[in-house]
């Protein structure tokens, strides 16, 4: 196994990370203690004991249920600054942090108070220890679109620091083309786009995020070695994909990591990286992934490098930045 202090300084950009997804066991219970929330477990092992997962819905419930302890501009706050702070600890130098207004403003908060949160904590870690971010808002495709509409006007409206939007939640069942004019009015306003597909979906739902979103990468993207068609004009396109193995692996995406389809599209050419998604349910952050990708798949450190280097390459920094992190 490569030693893990290497995969640590090496310097690394976080492209598909969840914050609501590094939301700990322990902030969810100090979190409801602090609100006077009664939660239906003692301790933070009982409730990490019920992350076994049989798909990715079956993981969304959970999530979704958790998140209910954030409610103040603060509690956003903590949970920004205690991912950056782990994030940063593993050697992830940026991160474009991916978050569900929907979810929250369904239960009352603000999405502007959400945002708020989220820029204090990462301001702070900014000072602290010169980490950056940029924010994603990602629409939930389980919702109604016309959710998503009202929205991208609230953060619109509250002129939200976002330098994109994503699309998340369930994907089988909920095609991408129905966020179609949500996606061409975020283009307008200068936004960034992103979508997951491939993660349970197949390689027509990867090909519906690029052709009716115009997305910039597609977050997992991993059924798209069931079309070798799709892998090529990836290649072509260098389109990045933000791949999240132990997510893969949790969610039952895959059977095991060493059936990921991961070597077969770093082999074919595809501008790969490497993830953490919801790294307080998956069992692991940046760093952790980058380790186990390298254990099962005895990549050396220049493969390592070059996954790393495509991160930077996959993200929306300035070519000054980018220059700077090679
Ligand atoms: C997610 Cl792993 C995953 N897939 C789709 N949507 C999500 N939201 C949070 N984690
Ligand atoms: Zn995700």
């Amino acid at each position: 196994p490569v030693p893990t202090s290497r995969l640590r300084e090496l310097p690394k950009v976080e492209l598909h990370v969840h914050i609501e997804g590094t939301l700990e066991p322990e902030l969810v219970l100090e979190l409801a203690r602090d609100a006077g929330i009664a939660l239906p477990y003692r301790d933070a092992d009982t409730l990490r004991g019920r992350y076994v997962f049989a798909d990715l819905q079956s993981f969304l419930d959970i999530y979704y249920e958790n998140l209910g302890v954030l409610r103040r501009r603060h509690d956003f706050a903590r949970l920004a600054y205690q991912y950056a702070s782990r994030a940063h600890a593993g050697g992830v130098v940026h991160a474009e942090v991916f978050f569900d207004p929907q979810a929250h403003r369904s239960r009352g908060v603000a999405v502007a108070d959400v945002v708020a949160g989220l820029v204090e904590g990462f301001d702070r870690a900014f000072g602290e220890f010169g980490f950056t971010t940029e924010l994603i808002a990602c629409f939930l495709r389980d919702r109604p679109v016309a959710e998503a509409l009202e929205t991208l006007d609230e953060l619109t409206a509250c002129r939200a620091a976002i330098v994109g939007v994503g699309l998340d939640s369930a994907e089988v069942g909920h095609p991408a083309s129905l966020f179609t004019e949500v996606f061409a009015r975020a283009a307008d306003l200068g936004l960034r786009r992103v979508a997951h597909a491939g993660e349970e979906g197949g390689p027509d739902s990867v090909r519906a995020a690029i052709d009716h979103l115009g997305v910039e990468r597609v977050d997992h993207g991993i059924r798209s070695v069931d079309d070798p068609d799709l892998v090529a004009e990836l290649v072509a396109r260098q389109m990045p994909l933000t791949v999240c193995p132990l997510s893969n692996v949790r969610l039952q995406a895959v059977a095991d990591l060493a059936v990921h389809p991961l070597p077969d599209l770093i082999a074919a050419g595809v501008l790969v990286t490497i993830n953490s998604d919801d790294p307080a349910y998956f069992g692991g952050y940046a760093d952790d992934n980058f380790a186990v990708v390298a254990d099962a798949f005895a990549l050396d450190d220049p493969a390592l490098a070059a996954l790393a280097d495509n991160s930077v390459t996959a993200s929306f920094l300035p070519d000054a930045r980018k220059a700077e992190l090679r």
